[in-house]
């Protein structure tokens, strides 16, 4: 199975379990709709066996013939189905047979089945549980673009690109920019090399080599805090530039570090606000695309920074 839109309502349900109380539902919400919306599929377990061997069944097709979906049983009550967004998820549960089926096929039959309480997304791991009154919440919910603050660093978060606070050498240095090339691995710097630089306020995106939870790295380059007028301009272009070069590339998830406020010494209130200024006005001009985007606040400093200016 091959379908971004799994891939992404996977790594959204990641980064809701990674955030844990404080977790926000929007951006799982915005990759379950655009998946339903563009055929997003998943693994089904099955029983191969006639109808009457198993009760009680979720009776789905496998081109012509009928299997029956299994389904666990969670305090003696609740009767889920389970479904599994990648290979990975499904290894730990040793289950031989599943189909791939439709995850909005999978939701009609699940409202159909009076036996079944909802659907629980990779229950050997993350295990997400989708009751009926949230399949049915997720399912109204409008689609939009959304930022949310979130604790820790962005190597934590799976998504389709993570953005580099990088210099304009492009070649590494300390901060989380010393961290990406560690993880990343010397096939980064060689692909870095190739660019020649970069300038401030631009971004510029690579592969993202042995860091395997995410598709891509956008470097950008933040302002050396001055206290110049041009230091406000050039930090808002790192985040327009990421996002733009992110949406051309298909990346429909992104994670931000707090850019140019380490080594950089951009004060934190100030460079928070512009994130959260930019990132509106850039969702406000795309309204078509769907794109989520992770502001992540390695230390609790930034984290409160910006809980300021969103409270
Ligand atoms: N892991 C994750 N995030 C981190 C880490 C880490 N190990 N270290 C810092 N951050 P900074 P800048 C967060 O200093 O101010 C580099 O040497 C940090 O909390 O990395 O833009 C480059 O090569 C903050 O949220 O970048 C440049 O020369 C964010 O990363 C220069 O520093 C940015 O802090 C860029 O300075």
């Amino acid at each position: 199975m091959d379908n971004r839109y799994t891939l992404e309502f996977e790594r959204a349900i990641y980064n809701f379990r990674l955030e844990g109380d404080d977790a926000s539902f929007n951006p799982v919400a915005n990759a379950f709709r655009m998946g339903i919306e563009n055929d997003m599929e998943v693994l089904v377990p099955v029983h191969l066996a006639p109808k009457d061997i198993i009760t009680p069944g979720l009776c789905l097709k496998n081109g012509d013939s009928p299997v029956f979906a299994n389904y666990a049983r969670f305090d003696g009550a609740d009767c889920m189905v389970g479904a599994y967004t990648s290979e990975k998820e499904l290894a730990p549960g040793d289950l031989r047979d599943v189909v791939c089926y439709r995850m909005s096929d999978l939701v009609s039959k699940v409202n159909e089945w009076s036996g079944c309480t909802g659907i629980i997304i990779n229950p050997h791991t993350m295990a997400f549980n989708m009751h009926r009154e949230l399949l049915d919440q997720m399912g109204k919910r409008p689609l939009s673009s959304t930022f949310e603050v979130v604790r820790g660093s962005v190597l934590n978060m799976h998504v389709g690109a993570i953005v580099n606070a990088a210099n304009r050498t492009l070649l590494g240095g300390g901060g989380v920019d010393g961290a990406i090339h560690r993880l990343a691995g010397p096939g980064l710097l060689e692909e870095c090399r190739g660019y020649g630089g970069c300038k401030t306020g631009d971004a510029v995106i690579t592969g993202s080599y042995n860091i395997d939870h995410t598709d891509a790295i956008i470097h950008t380059v933040g302002p050396i805090y001055s206290g110049r007028p041009q230091d406000r301009i050039d930090l808002a272009n790192c985040y327009l530039n990421s996002m733009q070069t992110a949406f051309e590339n298909g990346i429909r998830s992104i994670a931000f570090p707090c850019i140019s406020t380490g080594a950089y010494g951009f004060p934190l209130g100030e460079a928070a606000k512009i994130a959260v200024r930019t990132l509106s006005e850039w969702f406000d001009r795309n309204p078509d695309v769907v794109m989520n985007v992770y502001l992540c606040c390695f230390r609790d400093e930034e984290y409160r920074s910006y809980m300021n200016i969103l409270n």
